[in-house]
């Protein structure tokens, strides 16, 4: 086991003190680590390809080595920035990327993790750069020398890291209010008052986990379910390529975290959608379901930001009362695109499950 403490006063006497990734749940007892020192700087980036990118963009004006985390399910994003602008034959700019390992040969995972996790390591050797797996302090000696080679041959270097490797380190749970409202709150009621051949396209995260065993534990049977397990971000234009293409109320259940991770898709969403294009958007300001590291999405004015990229209707609920209801309504028979935000706080519900059986689910889907 790797204590996240050691493992960070490592890294900073070996120099580093610039942050930047994706939540990832294997890697979160080290990164809320990061939150509270206040030493180093730490940027949550929105999704892997920024977060090299800011890397990149730290030692242009530091020449030192920015320290990148993320799950492997991310180097996806970051394939661009580390192969056009990072590589050794290109700007050779050296990073140090910190890797949670899902899926890893050998290890049980959930079939959305398994493909990327058998071919993490040759996509990194794809890519030219060396990696190691860290599963405990005896491996920092390793590591010593991989971490002066990177500095001098201007090379990335990745540490891998897999599941439950990391002992916990929790973040401080945040004062709870009395009224709380819940995800699950919301998606009891509105699962039930969606048109009966609606389509319901969620997001990765709690959000399909929830609508997945709600709909299941309720025995709700109005609309057909299409769960993204895996392509974060990539919810709203599943559902837009379906709606356009079809006729049903298409519902894209958001997260504020993935909505962020590839905002320019309401753009295209705003553009092209058409009225049967309903988009659901749970914010709770945070990417809960890897540990509940903040996505700053609090500030943001979501009525003004989809208008302006063209959404017709903008709603917005924070409780399940009476006038919420009508809203709600209003959202459903409203003609499209349209974003209902639904303010809500963390915590969702215990024993959540996974939608397994993902080539069923496809089929029934139609
Ligand atoms: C490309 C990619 N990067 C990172 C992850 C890890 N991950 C899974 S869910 C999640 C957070 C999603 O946040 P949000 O959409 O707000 O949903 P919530 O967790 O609050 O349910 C992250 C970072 C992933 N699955 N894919």
């Amino acid at each position: 086991m790797i204590s996240p403490k050691i493992f960070l006063s490592f890294l900073k006497k070996k120099g580093f003190n610039f942050f930047s990734g994706v939540p990832d749940s294997v890697l979160k007892n080290f990164t809320n680590l990061l939150d509270h020192d206040n030493k180093i700087n730490h940027i949550v980036s929105t999704n892997e390809g920024s977060a090299i990118s800011l890397g990149i963009g730290y030692h242009l004006a530091t020449k030192k080595v920015p320290c990148i985390y993320m799950q492997n399910s991310g180097l996806g994003n970051a394939f661009n920035p580390l192969t056009s602008i990072a590589h050794k034959k290109v700007y050779s700019i050296p990073l140090l990327l910190i890797i949670g390992w899902r899926g890893s040969p050998k290890s049980k995972d959930e079939p959305q993790h398994n493909v990327m996790g058998k071919i993490t390591q040759k996509t990194l050797k794809l890519m030219n750069i060396k990696s190691a797996v860290i599963n405990g302090r005896s491996n920092f000696k390793k590591l010593e020398r991989q971490i002066s080679n990177l500095k001098s041959n201007k090379k990335t270097f990745a540490i891998l890291i897999k599941p439950n490797s990391f002992n916990k380190y929790n973040l401080k749970k945040k004062k709870t209010k009395k009224n709380i409202f819940k995800r699950a709150e919301f998606l009891e009621y509105f699962l039930t008052k969606i048109p009966q051949k609606s389509k319901i396209i969620s997001t990765t995260g709690y959000s399909s986990r929830e609508v997945f065993q709600i709909k299941k534990e309720k025995k709700i049977n109005k609309g057909k379910n299409f769960y993204m397990v895996g392509g974060m971000g990539h919810a709203s234009m599943v559902s837009l390529g379906y709606s356009i293409n079809r006729k049903e109320q298409t519902i894209c259940i958001d997260g504020d975290g993935s909505l962020l991770m590839h905002l320019g898709s309401i753009r295209t969403a705003g553009f092209l959608g058409n009225k049967n294009f309903k988009h659901v958007l749970l914010n709770n300001n945070s990417h809960e379901s890897v540990g509940g590291q903040s996505t700053n999405a609090k500030g943001i004015n979501f009525k003004n930001l989809f208008k302006s990229v063209g959404y017709k209707k903008y709603f917005s609920i924070s409780n399940i009362n009476t006038i919420s209801k009508k809203i709600i309504k209003k959202f459903l028979i409203s003609s499209g695109p349209s974003i209902l935000e639904v303010i809500i706080d963390n915590g969702t519900i215990k024993k959540l499950e996974r939608p397994k059986n993902l080539i069923k689910i496809k089929n029934k889907f139609n």
